[in-house]
């Protein structure tokens, strides 16, 4: 059937995903995102619902979403399960609350796992794109993350082609995928820009159910504008990283950079593009944020590789009136190859991601508020920081209004260990971990990085203790969290009461 035949309406679309399917989503970040199908899906439950219908469906996507997929699917109540990465609130909600079953996955192994079937089957791809051809080669738009895997296993594909997007986007993207073991080869790629796939993804066209048209734009919330706090952070890495240059632990052609996502992240990123120390560098990442374009622009990053173009509205107006330009210092690749280990260690990247607590060891929370409620997801924060030529850690000295020490005396939640991170920063400074041990590492991570309100309370906790290969009190371990669970505020705990001598 020519593709002209299978246009639908997004309610037509929606119609043909059943209670119990299992769908992989186009998205990383709202960018790229599907948006008609799954809002229409959303209307759909509620009205199966009301007529005491059940309509729930598995949600797998490359990483979070906007609010026309996470949110409205989970505000029908029309999510089941959902991996690897989230961070929409209704959502959010849903999980905390035990309705939605989550688990969170390292971004890099979600497509790998879906290919060796440990998530099941799939029934349905429903991909954002802003090209389709009859012999079933699908542009994407904003974002790569795991479509090509997802178009490759499902029974059947849906695709949205989003008219916001121009069809000249051909030639952004480099489509490649890994064979399985034991055939997995190589990974081709030495340099940050090489082009090792093809600029679409390749589906067998008579899988290709329907095709609903859209304008619908990327759901970016705008970035906060940076404080004092994120831009002392900011600093505090760039002139870490000019130091690390200056004593030629980097090479001086310096190395390229993975960056989180946030306020914090796009701070950072201004930091480097303005520090005079830090030579013109390259990125290997996942998310391009604002910041990056910026750089672009400004000549001080020359390439970047990432799976999702994750800007404000303004900024991508930019890149599409200069797309020719963009093209040549951007690729977007899938998920599986900028978050691949190989990838991390071959390139050597230096690696900057973001955490909710970091305990006096150097394990990092980057998930867990108060050791149960899920915040997002791991995302690709492990792909990078474990295999990083130098993985560095940033949160606030703070947080809550000044109620909460991130920096706490053991994590309530272990997402990096203490043998991945090796550079914590705050705004009030930089522990370097590496080569100390924990007793070292607890007396640099205070000092340098705890803020002045509660250092003396974590030397409370370590300083009287001078034996074992880690200060650890187990009784008092948890003594900060359960006062904040207690009272709202972490300060003022007795640690004699606790256990400590
Ligand atoms: O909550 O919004 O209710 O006030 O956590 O914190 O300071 O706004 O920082 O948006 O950068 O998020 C780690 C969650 C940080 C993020 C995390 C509360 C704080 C606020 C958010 P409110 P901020 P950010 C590549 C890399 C994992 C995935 C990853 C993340 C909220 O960076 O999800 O790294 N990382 N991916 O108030 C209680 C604490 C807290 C705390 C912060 N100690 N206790 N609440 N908060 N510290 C990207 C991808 O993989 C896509």
């Amino acid at each position: 059937m020519a593709l002209s035949d299978k246009f639908l309406t997004a309610d037509e679309a929606a119609a043909m995903i059943n209670h119990n399917d299992t769908v992989g989503f186009s998205g990383f970040t709202p960018a790229g995102a599907a948006k008609a199908i799954p809002t229409a899906l959303a209307k759909r439950a509620k009205v199966e619902h009301e007529a005491g219908r059940p309509l729930q469906i598995g949600v797998v996507t490359g990483a979070s979403t906007g609010q026309s997929l996470d949110g409205e699917l989970a505000l029908a109540e029309a999510i089941a399960w959902r991996t690897p990465y989230q961070s929409n609130k209704h959502l959010r909600a849903s999980i905390n609350a035990g309705k939605t079953r989550f688990f969170d996955m390292h971004l890099s192994t979600l497509p790998q796992q879906v290919r060796y079937g440990f998530l099941g089957k799939f029934q349905w791809s429903v991909v954002e794109a802003c090209d389709v051809t009859e012999d079933g080669e699908i542009v994407p738009t904003t974002s790569v993350g795991a479509a090509p895997t997802f178009c490759a296993v499902a029974d059947k594909i849906l695709i949205e082609i989003n008219r916001s997007h121009p069809a000249a986007l051909r030639g952004l993207h480099d489509i490649y995928q890994p064979q399985d073991p034991p055939h997995r080869q190589p990974i081709p790629l030495t340099n940050v820009s090489d082009r090792i796939g093809v600029p679409f993804i390749k589906v067998d066209p008579a899988k290709i159910a329907g095709i609903v048209e859209t304008a619908l734009p990327d759901e970016v919330a705008p970035f906060d504008a940076s404080d004092a706090t994120t831009r002392k952070i900011g600093e505090n890495v760039a002139e870490f990283l000019a130091g690390e240059l200056r004593s030629g632990r980097i090479p001086k052609e310096f190395l390229p950079l993975q960056s989180g996502v946030g306020n914090i992240a796009n701070a950072v990123l201004a930091a480097l593009g303005s520090n005079s120390d830090i030579p013109r560098f390259q990125m290997y990442s996942e998310v391009i944020q604002d910041s990056v374009i910026a750089l672009i622009e400004s000549g001080k990053i020359e390439f970047v590789t990432g799976t999702s173009l994750t800007v404000s509205p303004d900024v991508l107006k930019k890149v599409y009136a200069n797309l020719d330009f963009y093209k040549k210092h951007i690729c977007l690749r899938p998920q599986e190859i900028t978050n691949n280990p190989e990838m991390v260690r071959r390139l050597g990247i230096i690696t900057i991601n973001t955490a909710i607590e970091i305990d006096l060891s150097g394990n990092v929370n980057s998930t867990h508020v108060m050791g149960s409620s899920m915040m997002n997801g791991i995302g690709g924060s492990g792909d990078f920081t474990r295999n990083g030529y130098i993985s560095i850690f940033t949160c606030p000295s703070l947080a809550k209004g000044g109620k909460i020490t991130p920096i706490v005396p053991l994590v309530s939640h272990v997402d990096h260990s203490e043998h991945s991170v090796q550079v914590v920063v705050t705004e009030q400074g930089v522990a370097d971990l590496r080569c100390k041990t924990p007793h070292e590492r607890a007396r640099l991570i205070v000092d340098n990085c705890a803020h002045p309100d509660f250092r003396k309370e974590l030397h409370g906790y370590f300083d009287s203790v001078t034996k074992g290969q880690t200060p650890a009190t187990l009784s008092a371990a948890f003594a900060m969290h359960e006062k904040f669970l207690k009272t709202g505020d972490m300060h003022g705990v007795d640690w004699k009461a606790a256990g400590l001598a």
